[in-house]
């Protein structure tokens, strides 16, 4: 399978992050806990490079927290602060603002120094599509002011939007790499709703994420759809249509409809919690 989607909207995306580019006090990276390298953009650190940098690890409800610990660790070595939140929880974004106070101290000295008073500290937030780009900010503001949606794509160009406490944010469309070279990556961001879903086959898409799924956390398929999972996808998914009463005319296994369940209760973490990048300990 061939994973690639830059749609037009990304390219006016970045034209208009270009035009903002000097506002920014910083960048705001907003990655998914269950594939935290896969999900990181690495052509934003190039375009926000020099700015101060926070990695915002969303959907951490539903991944694996042990390994999602590991992970800021690392990122904090690398002298990157980074937090991992439900996004959608008032209080995990509590830790949000602190982190982004902090990011401002240096600057408020400055202005502090030169007498300039009140000030807001600006800071775009990006990151790829339907990772919690919008949903972060709503909790910083604690009212649903940006739209947000379970598909790739819901924010289609960028607003300012006040969070109170001195912090603007910028909140941006999702913007994927030009290039995927890694396929891995590339399934990941597919499968978990990053691109749009007309691009693919359904149980192509399901076979790819099942066979990764299986490999990395092994035991969740089978806990959650009680169907042996070591059986060959396929047949997987033919029992599972069954055990769903996902069925066509004639009494045959409705495999498409299947597959999207499957993928949607997988995103949603409905099936368990994940952890589908490799990092090393
Ligand atoms: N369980 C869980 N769901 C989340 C979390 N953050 C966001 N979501 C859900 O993920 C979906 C996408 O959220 P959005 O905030 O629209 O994502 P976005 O990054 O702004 O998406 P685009 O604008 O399309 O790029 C929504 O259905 C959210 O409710 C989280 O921390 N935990
Ligand atoms: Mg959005």
């Amino acid at each position: 399978m061939d994973f690639h989607w830059y749609p037009g909207h990304m390219t006016a995306a970045i034209r208009e992050i270009e035009k903002n580019l000097k506002l920014f006090d910083a960048f705001i990276g907003i990655i998914d806990s269950r594939f935290p390298v896969s999900s990181e953009n690495p052509e934003l650190s190039a375009l926000f490079n020099g700015k101060k940098k926070a990695l915002v690890l969303t959907k951490s409800d539903i991944a694996d927290e042990g390994k999602v610990i590991s992970f800021i660790n690392d990122s904090k070595k690398h002298g990157v602060p980074a937090v991992s939140v439900d996004a959608r929880s008032l209080s995990d974004a509590k830790k949000i603002r602190e982190m982004i106070n902090s990011l401002s101290e240096e600057k408020k000295e400055r202005d502090r120094k030169r007498g300039i008073k009140g000030r807001p500290f600006r800071a775009v937030v990006s990151g790829v599509p339907n990772v919690g780009k919008s949903t972060v900010i709503n909790s910083l503001k604690g009212k649903a002011s940006a739209k947000t949606g379970n598909i790739a794509g819901v924010t289609k160009g960028g607003q300012w939007l006040n969070c109170g406490g001195g912090i603007e944010l910028f909140d941006t469309p999702g913007l994927l790499p030009k290039k995927i070279n890694d396929k891995r990556s590339g399934l990941l961001l597919a499968f978990f709703g990053s691109m749009n879903d007309e691009l693919f086959l359904p149980e192509e898409l399901y076979k790819e994420g099942f066979l990764l799924i299986r490999e990395e956390c092994p035991g969740v398929i089978e806990s959650y759809s009680m169907i042996d999972e070591t059986k060959e996808p396929y047949s997987f998914l033919e029992e599972y249509a069954r055990k769903k009463g996902l069925l066509k005319k004639g009494n045959e296994s409705d495999t498409k409809r299947a597959a999207m369940l499957f993928i949607n209760d997988m995103r949603s973490g409905k099936a368990g919690k994940l952890f589908l990048d490799e990092i090393h300990d």
